[in-house]
């Protein structure tokens, strides 16, 4: 292992008695899932805290930002970014694959990648917040605010005809210029990962507007979909999460 994933490794799992690094995140897959899938796949062991929402309350103050996911070290230190503990993870990889310490053409593509994922997940959010809060975007407030339900679904239509066809291309072209497997050459990393997790919640027909079949017509994201859930570590992380129900 390279030094810099042995360090990775210290920090995430610390000397021998050490508590289990702790993932502070609601009960849902959100921000944090990317961040259990590379742990995972990582081989780092790890205390999954997951709360309901009703405890968010008293344990808003108690956080840094007011936000999770929190990840606490055995040392005592809270890292606070859900992108900071992706490429920690990463950094960790026992095969050093996810996020190659010595390989910077591969670590740019990698975060070339990730920054398309960043993209899209913005484009998206002004149609989930709109709803959650309106006065941000000069709406009145939900109780007050009669249109609301046409304005959020006339968004939500917008971003299927106009943003996701755009960023399908976009990641149709990335998996045909690294050779075709996945998104920055033949071996799956961290920006597979969050790449994944952003594109199959649309597949889960859970935000109104938004059919599951929705990513039907992409048919190279599609396969690169179902390459992903192929992958062995990918496969046992999503197997023993089932097992765990
Ligand atoms: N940049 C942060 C964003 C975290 C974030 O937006 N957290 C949301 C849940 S996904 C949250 O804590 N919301 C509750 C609140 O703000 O009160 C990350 O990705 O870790």
């Amino acid at each position: 292992m390279t030094s810099s994933a042995n360090a990775a490794r210290d920090l995430l799992i610390g000397p021998d008695g050490s508590p289990l690094p702790k993932l502070l995140y609601f009960g849902i897959e959100g921000v944090a899932e990317q961040v259990r899938i590379a742990l995972h796949v990582a081989g780092v062991p790890f205390d999954d805290a997951t709360f309901p929402f009703s405890e968010w309350s008293e344990l808003k103050p108690k956080t840094r930002y007011g936000q999770v996911p929190e990840l606490t070290l055995p040392d005592g230190t809270v890292i606070t970014d859900s992108q900071a503990m992706l490429r920690l993870a990463g950094e960790a990889d026992v095969d050093g694959i996810l996020y190659p310490a010595n390989d910077v053409v591969k670590r740019v593509k990698i975060e070339m990648a990730l920054g398309l994922v960043g993209d899209l997940a913005r484009a998206w959010r002004p149609c989930i917040y709109v709803g959650m809060r309106p006065e941000k975007f000069g709406y009145p407030p939900r109780s007050e605010w009669t249109d609301a339900d046409d304005v959020i679904k006339k968004l939500r239509e917008n971003f299927l005809v106009e943003d996701m066809p755009r960023y399908m291309g976009y990641f149709a072209d990335m998996i045909r210029g690294s050779g075709g497997t996945y998104l920055t050459g033949e071996d799956m990393t961290i920006a597979d990962i969050s790449a994944y997790q952003q594109l199959s919640y649309f597949r889960k027909g859970i935000a109104d507007h938004i059919p599951k079949d929705c990513l039907e017509p992409y048919v190279e994201v599609t396969a690169w979909l179902a390459r992903m859930e192929g992958h062995p570590k990918f496969a046992a992380y999503k197997a023993s999460k089932e097992a765990a129900k």
